[in-house]
């Protein structure tokens, strides 16, 4: 007989997606509920025995009301499917001081739906116990700890019971991570205590990627995010995990998750190119024009000031917004140094082109509009003299 478990974390919801317009925004926080429900799906169709989500559930401590409502309904009818939810706080969603006081996923232990584990003392870690014929499955949680300085390494204190031993943390573990450089900043536990601690599996939420390895027996696991959040993730393949748990050990699988793709599109610039717009023109073709995706186009090189000149940034938004559902431009261009020598001896300070833009308006006008733009152009070179004066 085997307890089949499911293990997500850094679900991320009502997350704000700040550099997107207000509808697209909306359709994000939508995008990670349909994350989330797919989980759903799968615990309810396989009557899974436990579904651990390990901290950052919601990106905020106050999030907002639909998407704790649509989290209260799925885990509620989760639950009366049979299956026992388990919940830990992450950086995201822990309250950092008094004012708050309290996780916004505590409504579910509030409401009897879920075990949330929300202490973050590691003297002191608590435990539930699941039994399914006769045997036990003990699920220890410890929230992150918002309250330790960066670096402060955390050694949980288990209270070890009879039966499957699980532990669900958020932060980082020393060298699960071999391909990028060691993070060992929040809340981090030393790979010594995995491999001490004896447990079946190690439930970790914080790393975005998905990361596994096994130590000394016990499989330690970050399931990743559910969605690529941000634009480092976009060569992710985001899942969730699914665990058998038996005495001959665990066994897991990666279940991937359908999500929105997000891309970037290196575009290397430099002084041969007569046409920047053109150039862009050419390379993002009606060919790949998919209105579900996020394109980031990204503009790298050291041009002169003219070549510069060719790039329209506004107009090529414009032209792309409605081939994806959005499109970003970040111009990482440099100009060469003697080019940016040659603007600084330009005397068009903003002062006389200030001056200069409003005479031309001011010819044009007359009666009270004129006075009104009379009066501002006192005003304005008024404050922009000063202006000069500090500099
Ligand atoms: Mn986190």
């Amino acid at each position: 007989m085997s307890f089949s478990v499911v293990h997500t974390a850094d679900l991320h919801l009502d997350r704000n997606f700040s550099y997107l317009s207000d509808d697209k925004a909306y359709a994000r926080k939508e995008d990670l509920l349909n994350a989330f429900h797919q989980i759903v799906d799968f615990v309810l169709e396989n009557k899974v025995d436990a579904l651990l989500i390990s901290g950052d559930t919601f990106d905020k401590v106050l999030p907002r009301n639909p998407a704790k409502v649509d989290f209260v309904q799925k885990i509620r009818e989760i639950k009366e499917n049979g299956t026992n939810i388990f919940i830990i706080g992450g950086n995201h969603d822990v309250p950092k001081g008094s004012k708050h006081g309290i996780m916004a996923v505590e409504i579910l232990s509030a409401a009897g739906l879920a075990n949330v584990f929300g202490g973050c003392d590691a003297e002191n870690v608590s435990f539930k116990t699941i039994v399914k014929n006769n045997e036990k499955l003990n699920i220890h949680g410890l929230s992150f700890n918002p309250f330790l300085l960066p670096e402060t390494v955390i050694t949980p204190k288990i209270n070890f019971q009879e039966g499957y031993n699980v532990l669900m943390i958020h932060g980082d573990l020393e060298g699960i991570n071999s391909n990028e450089k060691e993070n060992m900043f929040d809340n981090p536990i030393k790979s010594s205590f995995v491999e001490q601690a004896n447990l079946d599996y190690l439930a970790l939420g914080h790393y975005h990627n998905f990361a596994e390895k096994e130590y000394d027996g016990t499989i330690a696991c970050y399931s990743g995010s559910s969605e690529k959040m941000t634009f480092n993730e976009e060569n992710d393949k985001k899942c969730f995990v699914h665990l058998e748990i038996d005495n001959s050990g665990v066994d897991y699988e990666k279940i991937p998750l359908k999500i929105r793709d997000i891309k970037t599109l290196n575009v290397q610039v430099d002084d041969s190119i007569e046409n920047i717009d053109q150039m862009i023109k050419n390379k993002v073709s009606f060919n790949n024009f998919n209105p579900e995706l996020i394109l980031r186009l990204k503009l790298r090189g050291n041009i002169r000031y003219d070549t510069y000149n060719t790039l329209h940034k506004a107009k090529l938004y414009d032209e792309y917004i409605k081939n994806y559902f959005w499109f970003i431009i970040e111009d990482e261009l440099e100009l060469d140094n003697d080019e940016l020598n040659k603007l600084d001896k330009l005397d068009n300070n903003p002062y006389t082109l200030f001056e200069s833009r409003m005479n031309e308006k001011i010819e044009k006008l007359y009666g009270s509009d004129k006075e009104k733009h009379e009066k501002a152009l006192e005003l304005g070179l008024n404050v922009l003299s000063q202006v000069n004066e500090e500099n």
